[in-house]
């Protein structure tokens, strides 16, 4: 794939890399450990323009396009999947304002999200998970704009972003017609923020309940038509979901270096344990899963710039590919390190940890395949 994408890109990726080098990585562990946000990485990313770089450019971004956005997460995960969330979460929320928002609100919020607002998605709530469209919370016509009551579940960066794409019921009896997405900002009157989920992995990023406690919006806060929110919603997933598969790639990769360091350094039985062939193959798998998962990301970052119309199928298939492979390279680097990788002085059963929640959110690896499955008619 290297030689197969234009030099610009990996001219970032090296960028990206010294970066996280020297200002993310290093902390890494102990943003973990305290399961406290990623403050010197969302510092490192704003001055860098990389924690929002896929604004466009006439609102004050830098206009990367999916491929770049992809290799900043993936980079960033590399070191800190935490961190790698700050990028994925801000493109997320704020997919939904540049495919169906107007200008006056593509010139506010976009703005505000390039200079370092964040932007956070909800979609999903206690008893609406996998079926999405089947959510309680709700917004109710009030004279020139609405009202909005319910809560929010597992959301990323809550508290700390500023802005949210809200899906909401406007018809209950229209069902995943009856949907509409409303920004909301943080400090509408009524909005309120649970306690911080307490995550197997991902622990410096932020994920709490939202609460709507009648929270009243103008008009200029509905984001499409009235009922358009369902379908837009999946619209933003099928850019998004590449953003997962780029960070369980960056994870997977992490865990593959320091797996592969440690069976040149570890000796046992008077040499290295890499010089054992049950080894070098757990390795070469470990490489050779990546290296595809990297492919079928890639490609789906190039489809996702081109609104291709298999996106659907390529956006599930590279999240489900990449977050299965993450999970099995991190489970093998595990393994190889012995119990070395199963204590914290290492960063494997961190990476472990992380890489278990790629296979969940944006949609349960189920989900992608039943995705997959309803789209096998657009290849
Ligand atoms: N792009 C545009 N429109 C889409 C779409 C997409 N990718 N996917 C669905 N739609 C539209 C459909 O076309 C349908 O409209 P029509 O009846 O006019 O065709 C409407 O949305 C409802 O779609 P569907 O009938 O497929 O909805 P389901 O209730 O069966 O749900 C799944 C589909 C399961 C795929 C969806 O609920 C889902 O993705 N669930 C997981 C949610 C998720 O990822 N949550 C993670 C939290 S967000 S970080």
């Amino acid at each position: 794939m290297e030689a197969l994408i234009a030099p610009e890109y990996e001219e970032l990726r090296e960028s990206v890399r010294a970066l996280v080098e020297k200002k993310i990585s290093p902390f890494a562990h102990d943003v973990d450990e305290n399961a406290r946000f990623p403050q010197e990485a969302y510092e490192a990313l704003q001055s860098a323009d990389m924690a929002a770089a896929h604004v466009p450019s006439e609102f004050g971004g830098q206009g990367a396009d999916a491929l770049a956005v992809a290799i900043i997460i993936e980079e960033v995960a590399r070191g800190c999947a935490s961190s790698s969330l700050i990028p994925a979460v801000n493109k997320l929320g704020s997919i939904p304002v540049i495919l169906a928002g107007n200008l006056d609100q593509k010139e506010k919020y976009l703005r505000q999200l390039a200079e370092g607002k964040g932007f956070s998605y909800c979609l999903s709530e206690s008893e609406a998970g996998s079926d999405a469209a089947s959510m309680k919370t709700k917004a109710v016509r009030d004279g020139d704009g609405w009202i909005l009551s319910g809560s929010k579940k597992w959301i990323s960066n809550a508290g700390f972003s500023d802005f949210y794409t809200v899906l909401a019921s406007t018809d209950s009896s229209l069902g995943a017609k009856g949907i509409t997405a409303f920004i909301v900002e943080k400090s509408d009157p009524g909005v309120s923020f649970g306690a911080h989920e307490k995550k197997m992995g991902f622990r410096g990023s932020p994920t709490c309940e939202v609460y709507f406690d009648n929270v009243r919006i103008g008009e200029d806060r509905r984001l499409g038509e009235v009922g358009s929110g369902f379908a837009l919603a999946m619209r933003t997933l099928d850019h998004t979901r590449i953003t997962i598969a780029a960070q369980a790639l960056g994870i997977a990769q992490g865990a593959f270096e320091a797996a592969n360091a440690y069976a040149h350094e570890r000796k046992q039985f008077g040499k290295a344990i890499f010089d054992f062939q049950g080894v070098q193959f757990m390795l070469a798998d470990m490489a050779m899963q990546i290296a595809a998962a990297r492919q079928l990301t890639y490609l789906a970052a190039v489809k996702s710039e081109r609104s291709d119309d298999d996106l659907t199928f390529y956006s599930a298939a590279c999240k489900c590919f990449a977050s299965d492979v993450a999970m099995k390279v991190t489970t093998d680097a595990v393994q190889i390190l012995g119990g070395y990788g199963y204590v914290s002085d290492f960063p494997v059963e961190r990476m472990m940890r992380d890489a278990k929640l790629t296979q969940i959110y944006e949609g349960t690896n189920q989900i992608q395949r039943i995705v997959m499955a309803r789209h096998l008619s657009d290849l």
